[in-house]
């Protein structure tokens, strides 16, 4: 067990002094309480790529992780404390877009979108990095407060697939993060990163696709004002308006429903046989 006391002070690690977690000082698990947290901290990512894992290491709770897609499928929450702030860790089910409508993918997307955390994190598989990158790009679309954990990186090495960590940060204009979550590699830089975007240290400057074009700027300048008098309190009416010029069908009914920035309640519309919590037990 660890000398430093700080990182069992409330779950322990199983022979942590030979992981690379063991070096996350400073790191206390706090399993499910999230009381008196001062940031909310967001997992979201393709399905597979780890997510639950990387909760599991910072919480010390027992996420369902296996090596099969949708395991994940509704909101899990747990804590942890990190240098003198506590931060509440929201486990999302698998999304490949934030645009497709899966009710896992509902559920994600309504929490990044409506649940307003202070940071999203994007777990990507380093092994697929274009395809995920759909999902990274989407997310910097609802918020700039994004960082990339590339998981899998052992995965990477083995099937010598090389990435250039820093070209693709600075392309990006957010952190990235390289991991290998399920031996703990690269938690405490995973940490580090929360922390600079959270205490204002890096100001993300991410790299936004400009997509739109003349008429639907026209739109979107009608629609928005409109979405901002109806629902004063949310936090981003732009990529609302564009899912309702999609015709997005749960944004639309969630508008007709007035259930529209209120996470709760999107998420039991979009799963109406949710029994929460009960998906998570304490290591
Ligand atoms: N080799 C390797 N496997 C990993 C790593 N991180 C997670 N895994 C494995 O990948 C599989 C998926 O991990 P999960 O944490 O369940 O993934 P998830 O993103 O939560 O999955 P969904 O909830 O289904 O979307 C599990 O078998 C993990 O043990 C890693 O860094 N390297
Ligand atoms: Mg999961």
């Amino acid at each position: 067990m660890s000398a430093n006391p700080e990182i069992h002070s409330s779950v322990s690690l199983r022979s942590c002094e030979k992981c690379p977690l063991h070096n996350a000082a400073n790191l206390r698990r706090l399993g499910v309480n999230t009381v008196g947290f001062d940031h909310v901290v967001a997992l979201l990512g393709n399905p597979n790529t780890g997510k639950s894992t990387v909760f599991n290491a910072l919480t010390g709770l027992r996420q369902h992780v296996g090596n099969w897609t949708g395991k994940t499928v509704a909101r899990a929450e747990g804590a942890f404390h990190h240098r003198g702030r506590t931060f509440k860790l929201v486990d999302l089910p698998g999304a490949y877009s934030l645009f497709s409508s899966s009710h896992h993918e509902e559920i994600a997307r309504d929490f990044v979108l409506f649940g307003q955390p202070d940071v999203t994190v994007v777990v990507v598989d380093a092994t697929r990095l274009e395809r995920n990158l759909v999902l990274v790009l989407q997310a910097l679309e609802i918020t700039d407060r994004v960082v990339v954990a590339l998981n899998l990186m052992d995965e990477a090495r083995r099937h010598a697939i090389e990435i250039d960590v820093r070209a693709l940060s600075r392309r990006l204009g957010i952190p990235v993060v390289p991991m290998a979550a399920r031996q703990g590699e690269g938690i405490p830089d995973l940490l580090r990163a929360i922390e600079e975007i959270v205490s204002g240290a890096f100001v993300p400057h991410p790299r936004q696709v400009n997509h739109q074009s003349e008429s639907l700027e026209r739109a979107l300048s009608d629609l928005v004002p409109q979405i901002e008098a109806e629902f004063p309190h949310l936090p981003n009416a732009r990529w609302v308006a564009l899912r309702l010029l999609d015709g997005d069908h749960s944004i639309i009914q969630a508008i007709r429903e007035g259930t529209l920035g209120n996470v709760d309640q999107m998420e039991r519309r979009a799963m109406p046989s949710l029994n929460r919590p009960g998906l998570i037990e304490e290591t």
